[in-house]
C-alpha cells in the first residue's frame, strides 16, 4: 500500500508553526484592525427594568418612536431582561444554583421582552429573530426589513465567567459585544435617567447627582459607585475594535432616541477605547 503520509498538501499558515499563546509571534498576523461587517446599522438597547417592565405607559412611546425611525434607520433593536430576572436570580441564589445556571434562565427574560416588542412592530415589518439568526443570517432578514428584534443577552449559558454569583456579562455587555463585533455604526442605551450620574439619581444621595454628559471608559472605570448598565460593559469597551462612543440616553423622554440616532447629543457619550483606522 502507498504511504500517503508524505503526499498530503502543506498548508501554508503564518501561524501554523508557533504558540497561540505568543503574542509577540501572532501579533503580525492578528494585529491587524477587522473589517466592519454592517457598518450602517444602529442597535440600540432597549433596558428591561427601566422600560419594558413600566408596561404601556413606556412601551407605546418608544414603539412609536421607533416606528418613525425605520425610514431612516437600519435598526437592530435588543431588549435587556427587567424584573423576572431579578426574581429569578433571587430564587435561583437561594437554592444555590451556580452562575452557567443562572445565566440561560436571566436570558430567557431579555428574550420575551424582544418578543413582545416585535409583536407590536410586526405591522411594520419587523420580527423577532433568534441568536443563532443574529448569528449567521442577520444580513438576509435586514434586506428584507428596515429592523429586527433580539435579545440582548449574550448566550453564554454555563460557559458564563464565575467571577461572581450573578451573570457579569448582560444586556448591556451582550448589546455591545454585538455592535462591536459587527462594526455597526452605533450604540444607543436607553435608560429611565437622563444618561450616567456621578452616582445613583434614584439613590440615598440622589438629590446632589451630577450628570455626567460626557464620560469614557477610564473614567467610569476609576469610580467604584453603580452604573445604570452591567459594570462588564466597562471591561468590553476597553478592548472594542469599532465603537467609539456609547450614547446612555432617557427613553421615557419623547424623541431623545431619535435626537440621538441622528447623532444629536441628548444623553451622556460614554468614549470607549476603540481608534478605529
Ligand atoms: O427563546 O425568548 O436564543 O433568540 O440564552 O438560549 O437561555 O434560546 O436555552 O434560538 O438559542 O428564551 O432556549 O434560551 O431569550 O437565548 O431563542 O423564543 O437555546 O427565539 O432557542 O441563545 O429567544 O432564547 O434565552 O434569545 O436570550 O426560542 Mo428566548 Mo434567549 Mo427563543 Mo433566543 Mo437563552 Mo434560542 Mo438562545 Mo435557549
Ligand atoms: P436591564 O435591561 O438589565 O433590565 P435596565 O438597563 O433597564 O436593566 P437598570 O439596570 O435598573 O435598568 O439601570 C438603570 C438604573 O440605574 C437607573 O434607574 C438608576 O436608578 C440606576 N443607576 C445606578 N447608578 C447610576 C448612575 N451612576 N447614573 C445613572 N443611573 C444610575
Amino acid at each position: 500500500m502507498a504511504d500517503t503520509s508524505n503526499t498530503i498538501k502543506h498548508v501554508a499558515s503564518p501561524l501554523a508553526r508557533q504558540t497561540l499563546q505568543n503574542r509577540d509571534l501572532t501579533r503580525p498576523v492578528a494585529g491587524v484592525q477587522p473589517i466592519r461587517l454592517l457598518p450602517w446599522l444602529q442597535v440600540v438597547k432597549i433596558g428591561g427594568r427601566s422600560i419594558m417592565d413600566r408596561g404601556a405607559e413606556a412601551i407605546l412611546p418608544i414603539v412609536d418612536e421607533l416606528r418613525k425611525l425605520l425610514p431612516e434607520h437600519r435598526l437592530l433593536i435588543l431588549t435587556g431582561a427587567g424584573i423576572r430576572a431579578r426574581h429569578l436570580y433571587g430564587v435561583g441564589l437561594d437554592l444555590g444554583l451556580p452562575v452557567g445556571s443562572l445565566a440561560p434562565l436571566a436570558a430567557s427574560e431579555a428574550g420575551q421582552n424582544g418578543h413582545i416588542l416585535a409583536a407590536l412592530l410586526a405591522a411594520d415589518g419587523v420580527s423577532y429573530v433568534e441568536h443563532p439568526t443574529i448569528a449567521s443570517q442577520l444580513a438576509i432578514h435586514l434586506a428584507a426589513a428596515r429592523a429586527v428584534v433580539g435579545s440582548a443577552f449574550p448566550p453564554y449559558h454555563h460557559h458564563e465567567f464565575p467571577t461572581s454569583r450573578i451573570p457579569p456579562h448582560r444586556a448591556d455587555t451582550g448589546a455591545f459585544l454585538l455592535a462591536d463585533a459587527l462594526g455597526a455604526a452605533g450604540l444607543t442605551i436607553v435608560e429611565d435617567v437622563d444618561g450616567v450620574y456621578d452616582r445613583d439619581p434614584n439613590g440615598a444621595e440622589g438629590d446632589r447627582a451630577q450628570l455626567l454628559r460626557d464620560t469614557s471608559v477610564a473614567e467610569l472605570s476609576a469610580q467604584s459607585g453603580p452604573l445604570p448598565f452591567d459594570r462588564a460593559l466597562l471591561e468590553v469597551m476597553a478592548t472594542a475594535r469599532h465603537i467609539e462612543r456609547v450614547q446612555v440616553i432617557n427613553g421615557l423622554v419623547p424623541g431623545r432616541l431619535s435626537a440621538a440616532l441622528r447623532g444629536e447629543h441628548v444623553g451622556t457619550l460614554v468614549r470607549t477605547a476603540a481608534h478605529p483606522a
